[in-house]
């Protein structure tokens, strides 16, 4: 009579002695490797520009520009913390430039995008052409370009860094090098690039300067904000995302660069929005105004009061509504175009 099988036994011995030829047994693990929905290790968090500020400054005091290289403090999901990550993704951080410093020319194939936080006067460089910054304005730096920052004006100037970082990691497809010169030399005048892109025209032979990047350095924040203000005016209002509008590549009417997309809106005075969620895991930077987030997922939720200039990660497949009382900017990018690329974006509009 044969006893009964010792299965646990059994598989335990199996398990033990395979290790050695790095082989695991996919049935351990299966369940988490193909969930029945995604379940994403981020947790949703905020930070509070009036709490992270003094820190900033601190690291201005510690730091110089050039010394740092980029004189950031990352904003790492308290989830991944020690990845540099904001979500699985994403990489977000503030970067610190005070007046007469430069952080020295570099290029890499990781893309950038600033969304200007806080101050005047600075500009960053991009393939020999400057952009001033100004509060609200979205500038890119697209992948394998030559980019410095530097600062001429008066007073502190704070930015979003929104990178694809984590990404390019996952891909082991990072390269970076550093320009013999700490500036670039200034080619082109400033404003040529928009000239040429940004006003829903575009050269008759134009040369793709940038492959799938945005040829628009710089989508100042006067035209976005007027553009939301119309439409509160004159059309419906979404039901989840009050006017909500997606920032353009002008050359391919795509996301401004291939890793991440870029989104302005607006939730006016007494919204009380509807839930959702997608499986981009988003990060916010507040412009103007007040609000509030509700979010849940994994059993837990969260509820966030947001002013100017305060910075939140909402991550995939959280359900997430928006409100307020007295009407407020929204900034946010996500990894949204990879999603689309390769076919397994999901969104879901609840009620
Ligand atoms: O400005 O080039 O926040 O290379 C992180 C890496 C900023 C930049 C960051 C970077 C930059």
């Amino acid at each position: 009579m044969n006893a009964p099988h010792p299965t646990a036994q059994l598989r335990e011995q199996l398990y033990r002695d395979m290790d050695p030829l790095n082989l695991t047994p996919l049935w351990e693990v299966l369940h988490a490797l193909v969930p029945p929905q995604p379940a994403s290790p981020c947790v949703p968090a905020l930070w509070r520009y009036a709490e992270v500020r003094p820190f900033l400054m601190r690291a201005g005091a510690a730091i110089t520009a050039e010394e740092a290289v980029r004189r950031v403090l990352i904003l790492e999901n308290p989830a991944l913390r020690g990845q540099s990550a904001v979500t699985q993704s994403l990489y977000a951080g503030l970067q610190l430039i005070m007046p007469g410093e430069v952080a020295p020319s570099h290029r890499h194939t990781q893309s950038a995008l600033r969304f200007i936080v806080e101050g005047s006067g600075a500009y960053t460089a991009v393939d020999g052409e400057r952009t001033t910054m100004r509060p609200g304005d979205f500038i890119i730096t697209p992948s394998w370009t030559w980019h410095d920052h530097g600062h001429e004006g008066g007073g502190p100037v704070v930015w979003l860094d929104g990178l694809d970082i984590p990404m390019v990691r996952f891909f082991d497809a990072g390269f970076a090098e550093n320009n013999t010169s700490k500036s670039q030399v200034v080619s082109r005048t400033e404003g040529t690039s928009f000239a040429r892109y940004g006003h829903n025209m575009a050269p008759v032979r134009h040369e793709e300067r940038f492959g799938a990047t945005s040829p628009i350095f710089s989508y100042p924040y006067e035209r976005s904000r007027e553009a939301l203000e119309r439409l509160e005016r004159d059309a419906p209002v979404d039901d989840w995302d009050g006017v909500k509008l997606r920032y353009l590549n002008p050359l391919t009417g795509g996301a401004p660069m291939p890793t991440m997309a870029t989104f302005m809106q607006k939730l006016p005075a007494g919204f009380s929005g509807l839930p959702w969620r997608q499986t981009d895991g988003a990060v916010y930077s507040v412009v103007e105004g007040s609000g509030g987030a509700v979010i849940e997922g994994g059993g837990h939720s969260w509820r966030f009061a947001f002013g100017p200039r305060d910075h939140f990660v909402i991550p995939s497949w959280h359900t997430a509504r928006f409100s307020s009382e007295r009407g407020c900017v929204l900034f946010s990018y996500s990894d949204r175009p990879v999603h689309q690329a390769l076919g397994i974006h999901h969104e879901e509009r609840l009620s």
